[in-house]
């Protein structure tokens, strides 16, 4: 491979990658992650975690990325990200994109590591001391999910979002048997369930009432619509929402249709946030550029690496959207620890998610972040600070999970 220049940037030998395997493991929940290895000794991590949809990016990797690899020089970060994304010929994509994301995370653990500096100093160093977070306070009504927001204030946190279960609905998107630990993807097929949007939107701004009596003005509240609505019912609950101060309403309709938020916007001030299932800046060129977002939400894993998700950031700080990464449990601590240092430094940050793993996740991919008073804090650790316990990891083989359905009363397939 003549074209990779690896004899005149000095030391490139110790940076050639010698190795690159995919290890997936289910700790509770299925996740995916690559290792790449290098003539030095030097390893480097990455999350491809796609929930529901795993092994087409573990094949993805294994079949058709990892033997690209073999060779190259890991210091070109940015010309690897180009062959994946401009070489495939078929381009954008979740598989694709996050199996891109993997590699991207893994080189710049390596780049950092044998920097030895925290990843975030390659970026720029920081901006901010931590990076604030919101939790997830949900409940089967409206009492029980006071009590989760008030068992979240405890824990420190300034900013929680609230789901509940609707009055007349046995299910509803956010709400789980155990809410501390809310994990939606559960059998081997998806699991059916009823949505009805109008008592959905008879029963929202109820809850954010009475959330707002019990914690004054200064609490962040979010609500994730679930891409549930049509542009005419997010804007109306949006407005609906004003007297409560949300901090944002996020995915209020589905958003393949960029100009759909056009609505949205033109009928309330709510702040509008979206993304978690974008996977490249073109999904959300048109919602930036006319400023129709207030967050954008994609994230280090689905949305092409530390590489990419820094361009649409930047091109966010130009029309004042502020970032907001997805960060549920299904991204693993891998996704997490990169997004963290991506946080300390971006610019134009506003929040970011934070579900909890479970123990036995956080035994399998042991961190350097830390929690404290509702920030998380990435640590000094050379690279992204996030690694991969293998034989623990093997002791938790795949288990085939799929995400729930939607349907309405009627039957209609409608957006989970
Ligand atoms: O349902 O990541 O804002 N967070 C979310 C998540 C998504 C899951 C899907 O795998 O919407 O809980
Ligand atoms: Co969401």
């Amino acid at each position: 491979m003549p074209s990779q220049g690896d004899i005149s940037e000095g030391h490139a030998g110790e940076r050639t990658i010698t190795g690159a395997r995919v290890v997936v493991c289910s700790p509770g929940r299925n996740f995916v992650t690559l290792v790449i290895e290098t003539r030095g000794g030097v390893t480097g991590i990455g999350d491809a975690t796609l929930n529901g949809r795993e092994l087409a990016v573990a094949s993805y990797l294994e079949d058709h990325v990892c033997p690209n690899l073999i060779g190259r020089d890991a210091g070109r970060i940015e010309d690897i990200w180009q062959f994946l994304y401009r070489g495939a010929y078929w381009r954008r994509g979740p598989v694709t994109m996050s199996a891109i994301a993997a590699v991207d995370t893994a080189l710049w653990d390596i780049k950092a590591k044998m920097a030895d500096m925290p990843l975030y100093q390659l970026l720029g160093g920081r901006s901010r001391d931590g990076v604030l977070v919101y939790g997830h306070a949900n409940g089967s009504d409206i009492p029980a999910t006071l009590e989760e927001l008030a068992r979240y204030r405890e824990m420190g946190y300034e900013a929680v979002r609230l789901q509940a279960g609707v009055p007349g609905l046995d299910t509803a998107y956010g709400v789980s048997k155990d809410s501390m630990f809310y994990e939606p993807a559960g059998d081997a097929l998806p699991e059916e369930q009823i949505w009805d949007t109008r008592a959905y939107l008879r029963f929202v701004p109820e809850l954010f009432e009475k959330a707002r009596e019990a914690v004054g003005p200064e609490v962040a509240l979010l609500h994730d619509g679930h891409h549930r609505m049509t542009p005419q019912e997010a804007a109306k609950l949006g407005r609906a929402l004003e007297p409560y101060d949300l901090f944002w309403l996020e995915d209020a309709t589905p958003a393949e249709n960029q100009e759909a938020f056009r609505l949205i916007r033109s009928h309330t001030t709510t702040p509008l946030a979206v993304g978690e299932i974008f996977n490249t800046i073109h999904d959300c060129r048109t919602l930036i550029e006319e400023q129709l977002i207030d967050y954008i939400r994609a994230t280090v894993v689905h949305a092409g690496g530390i590489t990419h998700l820094r361009r649409i950031a930047d091109l966010a700080g130009l029309y004042q959207v502020r970032t907001g990464s997805h960060g549920a449990t299904d991204l693993s601590p891998v996704c997490m620890g990169a997004a963290l240092h991506f946080d300390s430094w971006v610019p134009n940050f506003g929040i970011q998610e934070y579900m909890r793993h479970t123990e036995a996740t956080d035994e399998v991919f042991p961190h350097d972040y830390r929690f404290e008073k509702g920030y998380l804090y990435c640590g000094e650790t050379p690279g992204h600070g996030v690694t991969l316990d293998e034989s623990l990891a093997a002791k938790y083989p795949y288990e085939p999970k799929q995400l729930p359905v939607a349907r309405l009363k009627d039957g209609t397939l409608w957006n989970w």
